[in-house]
């Protein structure tokens, strides 16, 4: 009997090596395919079927979470009405976001991004995925009780629900309406989950644009001790 064994609630991991060629073949074909994500703000209305977009919602939840309370909730919208509603609310923000409440030093990054108020995508795309974060749980008790670095736990199930969008050959854009306390609102969600991260998922339009822009070397974002 292996130790995990003797140990109740525990069991083997099962973890098949892999010779080294295949790990760095691996490694290169997944950086590779990953460097190839693009954000672009330009979708087709091309149906997508729902059983994609369960797919990411499930690769997303093999996130790592605090206390593995995985303290998230996806939101998938394809209702034509519910898609206009979250952008009338989201353009009425972003209006007022770009107008009045962005600093200089804020709209001065933004400008390569050809970012403004007004969000297309939120009726082009066929879906829109709303990711909640969960900042309390209710106890067998009844009692409330605080979830565990859920900024993180939801950061990491979303650039996996953003891996896990491009791997299977669609896009996606990470959009942060500000403040968007609306999301709770229209999709009846309850006061203790809160709208973190909107992703149109889609294909891109025909001609879609993207800024011309690159991502920093790995030694401008890395440091080794060795
Ligand atoms: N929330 C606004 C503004 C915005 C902010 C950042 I930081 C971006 O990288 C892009 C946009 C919007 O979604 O337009």
């Amino acid at each position: 009997m292996s130790k995990a064994e003797e140990e109740p609630g525990f069991i083997t991991l099962e973890f098949v090596e892999l010779l080294s060629d295949e790990m760095s073949s691996r490694a290169d074909k997944f950086y590779e395919m990953m460097d190839k994500r693009r954000t672009t703000r330009h979708f087709s209305d091309r149906e997508v079927p729902r059983k994609l977009i369960e797919r990411a919602i499930q690769t997303a939840g093999t996130s790592p979470s605090g206390a593995h309370l995985q303290p998230w909730t996806f939101v998938a919208v394809s209702s034509p009405e519910i898609k206009m509603s979250i952008r009338e609310a989201a353009e009425r923000e972003e209006t007022k976001t770009y107008s009045e409440r962005m600093p200089e030093s804020w709209a001065e990054v933004l400008r390569p991004l050809g970012t403004d108020h007004i969000k297309e995508h939120l009726t082009e795309a066929p879906w829109v995925v709303i990711l909640f974060r969960q900042s309390k749980r209710i106890r067998e008790n009844g009692e409330w009780a605080p979830t565990y670095y859920s900024q993180e736990s939801c950061g990491i199930a979303a650039g996996l629900f953003i891996s896990a969008v491009h791997n299977m050959g669609l896009v996606t854009l990470t959009h942060t309406p500000s403040p968007m306390g609306f999301l709770r609102d229209i999709l009846q969600r309850p006061d203790h989950e809160h709208a973190m991260l909107v992703l149109p998922v889609g294909f891109p339009a025909e001609n879609a644009s993207i800024p011309n822009i690159s991502r920093k070397t790995l030694e401008e974002i890395s440091e080794f001790f060795e």
